[in-house]
């Protein structure tokens, strides 16, 4: 089946949700099962110990909503996790992995949830059904062949819960390495760098209580209407209580323009409410220039108006100061302001805005991340807050919007191939073995030592690696390298058709699945973007008696691997209380986990940047100086980002069309500025390829179809995960190894 609707390009919407959204995502979930299954699972979903939405992170409110705690995208969700239709033996014995390979990531995903373990065989066409003690000992056999630990690198990607994430990182630590890549590396890694480095912790520093009562939202490089739908209702509610918000975004996104709540009477019949007071389409990667001249500004406005800055927040809590005035004031302001692209009378308005208010709130999202800048931008986003004393008191702080729902958590249970000293210590401690001290790869890392035949092993405990990552071919052809890939999955994906020699499919219960050992029935706890860690409990039958929950899995691929057994898998998994009494001994924080978690909101975790109290080294939050990135463009290049559709959970595909941004029926798109489709001789709908060359290695992606778009001049936006092709291995962020996602350059061809 191919997916054969006719493309269609029409106007962008100017505001979001309202009743369509509604109708939309009822007509999604009972397109794939019953109304009665249905409203089993949205009457739980993300009320007090209900089911965590595995839609995206944002915290719920203390009071949710009776007309359901949820948005479109989270119920598209629950309908791609808990169709009813499945994908086992007599699926993969009809089509073979050349078949499947040829079909679309959407059609991958609507043949169903996975409900056998399964082997492909060296040099087998088809995966065939294979028993749990049989893939057990293939991951045990190869995994003890290799010569080093090292040699084996295990992903995780963020909806694992923090009791797997525990286990599978005591396992792999244990194995004897900290070859522990996750999402994260593709993700937030850059605002985890940032914020350690400048105000001690890698998360960010606000509560949903501080939303409401902050003065102004700077809203940077991120799409809420489509990633984080219920963000829109907080800063509906920080709106009514008198916040400005600026959203600083090339593209026009039409949540950030307009949101009519479908929580609401009024949202469903009135006009809504103006989201963004000013809206800066800056070019593509040029926030620090943006940000410099914002604070250039600042500080000349400050030479008559000193209160305008936090004298004495900068006095008493920071470091760094005058470095970082010394180097700013050194900046041509002119060349800054002309680096955006924007007017300089809009940025005027945003250093008004700022100068004039002092409960500030940063939020950000993959716009700023995915850049090979993409440390520095966040670390001038807290040079920012600093000068106004903009962090550590109410109503104000950083917002770094998480993506995935436990991305945050599985950080915070030790997934970190460069773990702290502090982990590595309690762990010796408290397991009796001295876990390895190196760092391990992260997610490039570990593709090119795949690629340079270093890594031979590859576990995937969720996700979607081959197409998440970047460089898809230099990742295929990585993986293939293996002499295992596996991975412990939900749905089927293309990572499973890129395999190593033998490669195994290990079904995996998701959140919704109802999980009962000793006729009880267990719950895990996920940690939300705002530290707050809290339970998830599912409660539907798991689509067959073979699949199994992610903490089993673990633990019976650790008692095929390890010799000698320090831990007592068995008794671990009997009832995940002992899992959260070993994370409540090894991760400072969680004193009384078991208790504390059966309060309906759960529990916050530690934050000094929340408190003002800095755990960076010095006990200061610093300051930093950032050198301006600059890179030499050609003149027929362009810069592109690859971005999120309404219809996409990541690599999961639900749908083809992007209504906000008015394509329906396809995701081959290319958003290109009006006048640079007219200059190029082109038209809306002509197909065109793209094309780039770094470090000597063609990369090309043809069938395009163009999009004239509200973007500046110069700038692109193609769909992840259709242009990864594009973005090249060696392009990451200084720091964090971000892949650069949202800045490739780019050549077209008619
Ligand atoms: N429904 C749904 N929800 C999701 C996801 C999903 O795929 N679907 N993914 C989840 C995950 S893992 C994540 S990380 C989040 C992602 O959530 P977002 O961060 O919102 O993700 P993107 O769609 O990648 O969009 C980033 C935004 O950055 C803007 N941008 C691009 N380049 C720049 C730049 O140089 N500067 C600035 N200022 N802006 C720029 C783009 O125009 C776009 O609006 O959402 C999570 N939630
Ligand atoms: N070019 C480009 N590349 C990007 C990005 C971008 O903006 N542009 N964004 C990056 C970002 S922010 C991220 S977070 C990564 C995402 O990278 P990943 O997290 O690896 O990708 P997903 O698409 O979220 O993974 C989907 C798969 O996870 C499995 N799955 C779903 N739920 C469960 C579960 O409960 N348990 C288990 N075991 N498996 C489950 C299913 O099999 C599904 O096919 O991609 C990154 N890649
Ligand atoms: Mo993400």
């Amino acid at each position: 089946m191919k997916d054969s609707k006719k493309l269609i390009i029409d106007k962008q919407a100017n505001s979001a949700a309202g009743m369509k959204a509604v109708i939309i995502s009822l007509k999604q979930i009972f397109g794939v099962m019953s109304k009665k299954k249905a409203f089993k699972i949205l009457n739980k979903l993300n009320q007090k110990e209900g089911v965590d939405c595995p839609g995206c992170a944002w915290p719920d409110p203390d009071h949710r909503s009776k007309l359901g705690e949820y948005c479109e995208n989270g119920v598209k969700a629950i309908a791609e996790e808990a169709m009813e239709q499945t994908a086992g033996p007599e699926f993969f014995a009809k089509y073979s992995i050349d078949e499947l390979k040829a079909q679309s990531d959407y059609w991958l995903g609507q043949q169903g949830r996975l409900t056998h373990p399964m082997v492909l065989l060296p040099g087998a066409k088809h995966y065939t059904p294979i028993s749990w003690d049989e893939t057990n000992a293939i991951i045990g056999k190869e995994l003890k062949a290799l010569a080093s630990p090292h040699e084996a690198a295990f992903y995780t990607s963020g909806r694992t819960s923090n009791e797997a994430a525990f286990l599978y990182q005591l396992f792999v630590r244990m194995y004897g390495t900290n070859n522990l890549p996750d999402c994260s590396n593709m993700c937030h890694e850059s605002s985890g760098v940032a914020l350690s480095k400048t105000v001690g912790i890698g998360k960010g520093s606000v509560t949903l209580d501080d939303l409401y009562k902050a003065e102004l939202i700077l809203i940077f490089g991120q799409n809420p209407a489509t990633n984080h739908p219920r963000m829109l209702s907080s800063l509906e509610k920080a709106k009514k209580n008198g916040a400005k918000v600026v959203s600083i975004n090339p593209m026009k996104e039409a949540g950030l323009i307009r949101f009519k709540n479908p929580q609401t009477v009024k949202g469903i019949v009135g006009g809504g409410t103006e989201i963004s007071d000013l809206y800066l389409q800056l070019k593509i990667n040029e926030d620090v220039a943006l940000l410099k001249a914002v604070m250039y500004k600042l500080f000349k406005l400050s030479e008559t108006r000193a209160e305008i800055l936090d004298s004495e927040f900068i006095a008493n809590k920071t470091a760094g100061f005058e470095d970082f005035k010394t180097d700013l004031m050194q900046s041509d302001v002119n060349q800054l302001v002309q680096r955006t692209g924007l007017d300089e009378s809009e940025i005027d308005q945003l250093v008004t805005l700022i100068a004039d208010r002092k409960k500030i709130i940063a939020c950000w999202g993959m716009g700023l991340t995915q850049h090979v800048n993409g440390v520095d931008n966040i670390q001038e986003v807290v040079n920012l807050l600093l000068m106004k004393g903009s962090i550590g008191k109410e109503g104000a702080g950083t917002c770094p919007v998480r993506g995935h729902s436990n991305v945050q958590g599985d950080r915070t249970m030790g997934i970190a191939e460069r773990p702290s000293k502090e982990l590595l210590n309690k762990i010796s401690e408290n397991f009796g073995f001295t876990p390895p001290q190196d760092h391990g790869y992260s997610v490039v890392d570990a593709i090119t030592a795949m690629h340079e035949k270093k890594v031979k092993v590859f576990l995937g405990m969720g996700g979607n690696f081959l197409s998440a990552a970047p460089d898809t071919h230099y990742t295929a052809e990585a993986l293939s390298n293996c002499s295992l890939t596996a991975h412990i999955s939900t749905k089927l994906n293309r990572s499973h058709l890129t395999h190593g020699k033998t490669a195994l499919i290990l079904p995996s219960m998701g959140r919704t699945d109802r999980y009962m050992k000793n006729g009880k029935s267990q719950f895990v706890t996920v940690e939300n973007s705002m530290g707050v860690i809290h339970t998830t409990q599912g409660l539907l039958q798991p689509p067959s008696e073979f699949v199994e929950s992610e903490p089993v899995i673990v633990a019976n691929i650790a008692k095929a691997t390890l010799d000698q057994d320090k831990v007592d898998w068995d008794f671990l998994i009997e009832d995940y209380a002992n899992i959260r009494d070993l994370i409540e001994k090894t991760i400072a924080g969680f004193e009384n986990f078991n208790e504390r978690v059966k309060q309906p909101l759960g529990f916050e975790l530690p934050n000094g940047a929340r408190t003002g109290d800095f755990t960076t080294p010095n006990k200061k939050a610093n300051f930093t100086v950032n050198k301006m990135y600059s890179e030499a463009i050609e003149a027929d290049e362009f810069i592109m980002m690859t971005t999120r559709s309404h219809d996409q959970f990541n690599t999961t595909i639900y749908g083809l069309d992007d209504r906000y941004r008015g394509v329906y029926n396809g995701r081959m798109v290319v958003f290109m500025n009006e006048e640079d489709v007219k200059s190029r001789g082109l038209k809306k709908g002509d197909k065109i390829a793209l094309y780039n060359n770094y470090g000597n290695r063609k990369r090309e992606v043809e069938g395009f179809a163009v999009v004239p778009y509200n973007i500046p001049k110069g700038c692109l936006a193609t769909y992840f995960p259709e242009a990864n092709p594009l973005v090249p291995i060696g392009l990451t962020a200084h720091s964090s190894h971000t892949p650069s996602s949202k800045s490739v350059r780019v050549k077209i061809r008619a």
